[in-house]
């Protein structure tokens, strides 16, 4: 198919392509936070798959076990006594039920009268608009599909035009894969009612009856489907609706579910959502749709244009779909893919997590499965919480509200279960959860502890709550909403640590998240006692609680204690090959190469490891990596661009960058093949999972700024690739939006808008010279860089002599 005309326009925002998606995968995603759509853009079916970020399977039940508090002693036993498969066992007897999926809700369809080919075809995402465009002209006529879905006003709009009079003929209809009906209201109107099963088996497990629907369980559905026409005519027939010979549609769509809060039965206590959706659908169509695309537009780009990236142009490049794009990366590099790929993972965050709603699952809120891969949930052993990571220093600390209230529900039911499951006080959360914030292990006996029973998910889960508080300098947030989690989190970790008999405080049972090690005797084993993982991120949650304790003014013999365990936690150890230790002895491990790096969280996502204060750590943490190798799954690349930026070497983080421009094509669900990208340049676990989007939009960021060891570090990880570019508004922690330029491979200047007035220390390889409003500024200078005093609301130029 030629696309010579319509494929002439794309800006480096634009992600575009020849045909319209044969795949889900190759789809486009649009979303309000809520709402979501995959835009296939066909020129002779328009396909829309929609969801809805409530529609989950399930409801609240019980989930703890009270078997396992007495269980507990017996493995702590068997784990000091080295029987460590012994200890795998008894685990097991502490599980309760598997977490509910994420449910796909419909699909919307638009048949064109004439499916015939056209003549050109392009459809395409803009990520500085948010809308996505299908293009095609067929017999001379120019048809164009606009979709975005609004977050002001709740609806999803679909705009179809032509530039000839009464070309638009089509059939509209509404289907789900869940149960339902449809009918027709009037002759404009499809309404959808349907079901949620009352319990999905997550897709790993092969069960007899995996989907089962209950009458009196599981969310209620409702889409309701507007058609407005310019001149031709819609009626309703048979469920469906035709339109004849109209010169332009708008379609709005409006959905709700009968979601009425994590712990409310979704059938017997939930919401009406006919009638909430109803009141959407009521309130936009009161709007012309010019109006809603403008609302729409500037509420996205509130957000979206606070961060520009430029490192480099590919012109050339631009003129290829995007598809080709990444298989032409490994050629010689496009920057301008590169820096579209960040931006996508902050348009991914607006469309996937807005105040008010749902947290972004493994899919962000884009699923088209009943038994979605794992089952779409919170995975807090690395992806939920990587889902977050470019939520603060990508300026979109708005995007990441709906994780602190997903830690406030899930603090709840996670103090009754520290209760009922360890006799511990404070809350926990183990590694998956889901809409009705499930706290206990999963697997009902049957699991992997290496995965089921890790009880850190609420401790790391907390480091995101100091994390706001440390960019945005919110102190009645960390009073008020912050503190009381943190230090629920911290008080369960003080009661789970126990004494190792040699002065130290550990873990036991304990495991590497889903990682195995060979025991002493050749056995297969997951549990120990004091993994690696469980000593960085309990450091790091009490290290949080300390500070947030001295700026809060409370709880001093609370931090006294915090402060006193720290010092006794069972230190870091380095291993035969001088790597990192994963586990608290140099046992083999099972699989060399790994996907989850955990043992080295404390150079990211945490902050223990510095090149500055424990340098020889930070050099066996490199060994680790190095030994763990580059060739991974999606997620894992992005953690480990993160990595590498934090040990400063950019190539490094940037050979990783390369191996994730890899073109995946669609293969059905096939987990751990190898990551890359799929043609929608959504991230190839694979299958699906949207972390490595949000993953690698960090790990830009972390390229070129870090602000986690008390300064702010220009450019510590640029590239060769890179060498000239600038980034404009990123966020540091002390409360500065920071511009930077370089120019071969130099910082050239930079831009610190400081929001707090707190004093700014910066590090960079260059001598600095400060001014404000062109007048110089008193710095110290220090033999890395320069401090400076800051005014609140004042920007500071930075420039090197
Ligand atoms: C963890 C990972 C898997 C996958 C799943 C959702 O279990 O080890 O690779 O990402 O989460």
């Amino acid at each position: 198919m030629e696309e010579a005309k319509l494929a002439s326009e794309h800006g480096p925002l634009t992600l575009w392509y020849r045909e319209p998606a044969r795949a889900w995968v190759e789809a486009l995603p649009i979303g309000n936070g809520r709402l979501g759509a995959m835009v296939y853009g066909g020129h002779d079916v328009a396909r829309f798959q929609l969801n809805e970020a409530t529609l989950w399977s399930g409801g609240p039940r019980e989930w703890d076990n009270p078997c396992a508090a007495q269980i507990l002693p017996l493995v702590r036993e068997a784990v000091f006594q080295g029987d460590y498969t012994r200890a795998d066992a008894l685990c097991q007897q502490m599980q309760g039920p598997y977490n509910e999926s994420y449910q796909p809700m419909g699909n919307l369809r638009i048949a064109f009268d004439d499916p015939s080919l056209p003549a050109e075809y392009c459809r395409e995402l803009d990520l500085d608009r948010a809308v996505a465009t299908t293009r095609f002209v067929r017999d001379g006529v120019t048809y164009r599909c606009e979709a975005f879905a609004s977050h002001p006003d709740e609806v999803l709009v679909v705009h179809l035009a032509c530039d000839a009079p009464g070309q638009l003929s089509a059939s509209i209809c509404l289907d789900s894969l869940l149960r339902h009906e449809v009918v027709a209201d009037g002759d404009d109107t499809l309404l959808l009612s349907g079901q949620c099963p009352a319990h999905v088996d997550p897709n790993y497990l092969q069960t007899e009856e995996p989907v089962r629907y209950a009458e009196d369980a599981g969310m209620r559905f409702a889409i309701q489907l507007r058609t407005r026409v310019e001149g031709g005519t819609v009626e309703a027939t048979a469920g469906a609706l035709r339109v004849r010979g109209a010169g332009a549609i708008t379609l709005l769509l409006s959905a709700a579910t009968s979601y009425a809060g994590y712990g409310r039965d979704p059938a017997r206590e939930g919401k009406d959502a006919s009638a909430i959706a109803a009141r959407y659908l009521d309130a936009a169509v009161a709007q012309p749709y010019a109006a809603l695309l403008d609302r729409h537009v500037a509420d996205h780009q509130a957000l979206f244009r606070r961060v520009s990236l430029d490192l480099g142009s590919s012109p050339q490049r631009r003129a290829l779909p995007t598809d080709e794009r990444i298989i032409r990366y490994a050629d010689d590099g496009d920057p301008e893919l590169s820096a579209l790929l960040f931006q996508y993972g902050r348009y991914l965050l607006i469309a996937s997590s807005r105040l008010g709603g749902q947290p972004a699952n493994l899919q962000g809120i884009w699923n088209e499965h009943v038994r979605p891969p794992w089952s779409a949930n919170y995975t807090l052993n690395i992806n939920a919480e990587m889902n977050y990571w470019p939520a603060e220093n990508c300026a979109l600390p708005e995007c990441h509200e709906p994780l602190f209230a997903l830690i406030a529900e899930l603090a709840k039911n996670g103090r009754r279960t520290a209760q009922v499951n360890y006799g511990a006080s404070g809350w926990v959360a183990h590694h998956n959860t889901d809409l009705w914030r499930q706290s206990a292990p999963v697997g009902e006996g049957h699991g992997n502890p290496v995965w089921a029973n890790w009880p850190m998910g609420g401790a790391w889960l907390c480091q995101h709550l100091w994390e706001h508080y440390a960019y945005t300098g919110d102190e009645a947030f960390l009073r008020e909403r912050a503190w009381p989690l943190m230090a629920g989190a911290a008080r369960f970790c003080l009661d789970w640590l126990v004494e190792d008999g040699e002065g130290h405080l550990v873990t036991a049972p304990s495991v590497s998240p889903e990682h195995m090690f060979y025991t002493p005797e050749g056995e297969r084993a997951a549990v120990s006692a004091t993994a690696t993982m469980d000593m960085a991120i309990i450091w790091d949650l009490f290290t949080n609680c300390i500070e947030a304790a001295g700026v809060l003014g409370v709880e001093p013999d609370f931090a006294a204690r915090m402060a006193a365990a720290r010092e006794r936690l069972y230190p870091y150890q380095i291993g035969s090959r001088g790597q990192l230790l994963e586990w608290w002895q140099d046992f083999e491990e099972v699989e060399v190469h790994h996907r989850h790096v955990s043992h080295l969280f404390g150079l990211h996502p945490g902050r223990q490891l510095t090149l500055e204060k424990t340098p020889e750590l930070v050099d066996a943490a490199r060994r680790a990596l190095e030994i763990r190798g580059d060739a991974s799954t999606g997620w894992s690349m992005g953690w480990k661009v993160n990595l590498w930026a934090r040990l400063r070497d950019g190539d490094h983080a940037y050979r990783l960058i390369r191996r994730l421009f890899t073109l995946v094509e669609e293969t059905g669900v096939q987990m751990h093949a190898g990551g890359g990208l799929y043609a929608s340049l959504l991230d190839a676990h694979p299958p699906f999972q949207i972390d490595g989007n949000f993953g690698y939009t960090a790990g830009v960021a972390e390229m070129l700024l870090h602000s986690h060891a008390g300064a702010l570090h220009l450019l510590p990880a640029l590239p060769y690739a890179w060498p000239t570019g600038s980034v404009r508004g990123l966020r540091a922690r002390g409360g500065f939006v920071v511009d930077i330029a370089w120019q071969s491979g130099q910082l050239a200047s930079a831009g610190i808008h400081s929001l707090l007035g707190n004093p700014c220390r910066v590090r960079a390889a260059e001598t600095l010279q400060v001014t404000c409003a062109g007048q110089p500024v008193a710095v110290e200078n220090l033999p890395d860089g320069v401090a400076f005093a800051t005014e609140p609301g004042c920007s500071y130029l930075l420039q090197s002599t």
